[in-house]
């Protein structure tokens, strides 16, 4: 076990500014309307930092920058861009230490998450666009023998990105790899709960690009959200948040009639057919681990396993099991490396969760686990931490219907193949889905039959880059991860060209 160090406190691996300006330009600029907000961690609720309160007239400034310097990057060749994007790779693999207690203190979630996961796969994503650019191949065809249409990858020129907060860097870098790859220069807006870790690695990575190729500026939705998502300066807009706001993005790209990619919520079925328990083996111990997988990142996973549907004939020695497993997680001092659950990312993200800790007891639900927050006593009183919490109840609840957010499972029995597959997709939401079974048949077939765009067949919660990740129904728009991606920042440029010279 190791405890890092507070940042500001002796020791610390990381430390913070006292005050944040937008990144603009490759320089630190002040808000033009001089304004700027608070950010506290949500590992003791204290303020560490304040940072700039972005409005239209820094996001003008940023698209400046931005426009001044899409025209070179654009052109860059496509060598030099994947090398710039291996270098920053690597500066955030010599810094992963820093990076990792810096997203710890900013959005509260256990640094062995973010040791092992986060930072790592952010690395890991910067890699792979920069090797998946330089394999990038255009196309020609041969229309006829004096007649060729080529197919060229260009740039789309600058673009939007809406970050969230559950996955600060790493949803910030699911967006960043693909579109510096694809040569785009980008105005990007981290979500105001966690604005501070993400300028943590503009720091470290800024001299890295071009100036003016990454501008920041924070600020809230309404305020500076908007005013860059409806900007008809710019031609893509990404966004990852609720569903609701996807929906008022989607209506500001109409205007400016510019793609989007949403990456919205969900509600995941995480199902176990009875075969899981046939034997007392390693499957049905990774199975019950698949069960807890409800309360990484406490939770704030858009594809978090909210909704666990056990088939009825295992429903009680199945429950006993992860119910005794889901208590073993040790929740604590997010900055301690054996604490396996931290903090809700906000007083906001925290209160609502406790609101639905409510709702799921008025509803009828039964509490198996937790079903409270916690006071952790010390610094860590003021911190926000909820209770892995296990509800059983049935799908026409709204907790199993509606996004918690939380490290919150509603838990259904369904009887067969077909009530399973029932339940499963009587939802709004097709992000995610888990199913658990030996039997080749029976995965393969639920594994085509669940509307999500992600089924994990006996894992959950891998995230590797080269796997195309996105929502089917209310759950988004586009994909994001692999190669695909990469379509989602170019547009297509077709020569047809005729050799002749005498005839049309
Ligand atoms: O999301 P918002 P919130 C879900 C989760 C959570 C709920 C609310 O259930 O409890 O959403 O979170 C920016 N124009 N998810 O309110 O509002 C905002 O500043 C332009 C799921 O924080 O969608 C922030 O940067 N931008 C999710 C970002 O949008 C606007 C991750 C997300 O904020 C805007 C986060 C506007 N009008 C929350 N309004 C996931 N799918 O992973 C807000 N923003």
């Amino acid at each position: 076990m190791s405890v890092y160090a507070n940042p500001g406190t002796d020791g610390a691996v990381v430390s913070f500014k006292s005050r944040y300006e937008h990144y603009i330009g490759g320089q630190w600029v002040a808000p033009v309307k001089g304004q700027y907000f608070e950010n506290p961690t949500p590992v003791t609720g204290q303020t560490f930092c304040e940072v700039g309160r972005g409005t239209a007239e820094d996001i003008e400034a940023a698209l400046d920058a931005a426009h001044a310097a899409a025209p070179a990057w654009g052109k860059t060749p496509v060598a030099e861009r994947a090398g710039i994007i291996q270098k920053i790779a690597d500066r955030m693999e010599e810094n992963l230490e820093m990076l990792a207690v810096a997203e710890t203190w900013d959005n509260g979630k256990a640094v062995r998450e973010t040791l092992n996961a986060d930072i790592p796969l952010a690395i890991d994503h910067f890699r792979y666009f920069a090797s998946a650019i330089r394999a990038q191949e255009g196309s020609l065809s041969q229309l006829d023998e004096d007649t060729v249409a080529y197919h060229y990858h260009e740039p789309l020129g600058v673009v939007g990105q809406i970050i969230p907060w559950n996955f600060p860097i790493l949803m910030a870098v699911w967006k960043l790899a693909p579109a510096l790859a694809a040569g785009n220069a980008i105005v990007l807006k981290p979500a105001e709960q966690t604005p501070a870790s993400i300028l943590v690695l503009a720091e470290l990575i800024g001299d890295l690009l071009p100036a003016g190729v990454l501008n920041i500026v924070n600020g809230f939705g309404l305020e500076a959200g908007k005013p860059l998502a409806s900007n008809k300066r710019i031609r893509k807009i990404a966004f990852t948040g609720e569903t609701t706001t996807g929906r008022l993005i989607m209506q500001y790209a109409s205007e400016n009639i510019i793609p989007i990619t949403l990456e919205l919520g969900g509600k995941s079925p995480n199902i176990f057919f009875e075969d899981v328990m046939a034997q007392d083996d390693a499957y049905w111990d990774k199975a019950q681990e698949g069960f807890t997988m409800f309360a990484l990142n406490q939770g704030e996973v858009c594809t978090c396993p909210s909704r666990a549907l056990i088939q009825e004939s295992i429903a009680d020695p199945f429950l006993e099991a992860v119910v005794a497993r889901a208590k073993a997680i040790k929740q604590g001092n997010p900055l301690d490396t054996d604490t396996m659950m931290g903090a809700q990312a906000s007083n906001d993200q925290f209160e609502k969760i406790k609101s639905y800790l409510d709702i799921g007891r008025q509803e009828g639900a039964e509490v198996l686990l937790g079903g409270e927050p916690v006071d952790l006593g010390g610094e860590l009183s003021g911190g926000f931490y909820i209770q892995p919490t296990i509800f059983k109840g049935d799908n026409s609840m709204r907790i199993f219907q509606e996004e918690i957010f939380g490290p919150v499972v509603s838990v259904a029995t369904f009887k067969d193949y077909d009530d399973a597959m029932h339940i499963a997709n009587d939802t709004l939401y097709g992000l995610g889905a888990g199913v658990w079974s030996r039997n080749g048949n029976t995965w393969y077939r639920a594994g085509r039959e669940i509307q999500a765009g992600r089924v994990w067949v006996n894992n959950y919660h891998a995230y590797p880059a080269h796997s195309a990740f996105g929502g089917y129904k209310s759950s988004g728009i586009g994909r994001e991860n692999h190669l695909m991606m990469l379509d989602h920042y170019q547009q297509t440029k077709n020569l047809l060209v005729s050799y002749s010279e005498n005839k049309q």
